[in-house]
């Protein structure tokens, strides 16, 4: 059904929707970050029907795809997210070409396109990654909505010259800015090096959503989740800006550094409880 046709039913104007605002302010945003060249990035998030059901028909299903990984913990579960292919920089300009509605199938092989993936276009890449992260991430918190993977430009760099062990990479990035163990407690973590879209990749990533809300895909980039796209956002950038630090200092010598008997004193300050294993007790 074509959007006049939906509106002339009651429906509100899609445009209108804030699922589909927030997906397109924020692929601008990072795309003018500079992370996000060509149609590198992608980005899911969990609606509720009802909220989706003010905009979108959600009764008549425009097409049907079929999955290469089953995903029955998702089932009947609705995602707004970016297209394959589609590039961040566009999003903004034509949501309903770049962006589509989901919903999961009740036997969990399938998902229905509901609105948006004009003229034949196909989920995210990724959506292997990010539906098996989803299934993580909700075990472990029931108000996680989103997926949100970037390459963020100094995240990546910082994968070339730096272990990648996690809880040194964790540490490193605490060491960098205040506020970092304030942000991420949890820390991050970091997968070997695999071939991106491929259900492996999603296995690897969704086993370390278990316990981090960030995974790290070595010269690639980063996944990121969340409860709102400000959190999942925020988390990533306090990363990204922690990365840019470190590759700013570049190796130099440094002349004073945030000891852990002051992150200690920042995590009893702020109430939060370091991962365990990284700092000196
Ligand atoms: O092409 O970022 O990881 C989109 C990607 C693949
Ligand atoms: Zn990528």
């Amino acid at each position: 059904m074509s959007t006049s046709v939906l509106e002339s039913k009651g429906y509100i104007a899609s445009s209108e929707a804030p699922f589909i605002q927030e997906m397109s302010e924020i692929t601008r945003h990072m795309w003018e970050l500079g992370w996000d060249e060509l149609n590198g990035g992608n980005v899911s998030y969990l609606l509720d029907e009802n909220e989706v059901a003010k905009y979108i028909n959600v009764l008549e299903p425009l097409r049907t795809i079929k999955l290469t990984f089953p995903v029955t913990e998702l089932a009947g579960k609705y995602f707004i997210v970016t297209g394959s292919g589609k590039y961040f920089r566009n999003v903004i300009k034509d949501p309903e070409a770049n962006l589509g509605v989901l919903r999961v199938s009740a036997n969990g092989e399938s998902v229905e396109v509901l609105w948006g993936l004009r003229n034949g276009a196909v989920p995210t890449s990724e959506l292997a990654s990010h539906f098996m992260s989803h299934i993580e991430r909700l075990k472990v918190d029931p108000t996680h909505r989103i997926v949100l993977h970037t390459h963020a430009t100094n995240v990546i760099a910082m994968t070339f010259t730096h272990d990648l062990d996690e809880l040194k990479f964790t540490k490193t990035l605490w060491e960098m800015c205040t506020e970092c163990l304030v942000v991420f407690p949890d820390g991050i973590s970091v997968i070997p090096w695999i071939v991106p879209g491929s259900s492996e990749i999603g296995r690897e990533t969704a086993k370390k959503m278990k316990d981090h809300r960030l995974v790290i895909w070595p010269q690639h980039g980063i996944f990121g989740t969340g409860s709102t796209m400000d959190a999942t956002f925020g988390l990533v950038e306090t990363v990204e800006k922690a990365a840019t630090i470190y590759n700013l200092i570049g190796g130099r010598e440094m002349k004073q550094k945030i000891t852990d008997q002051q992150l200690w004193d920042l995590a009893k300050a702020f109430g939060v409880t370091p991962k365990a294993g990284i700092l000196e007790v």
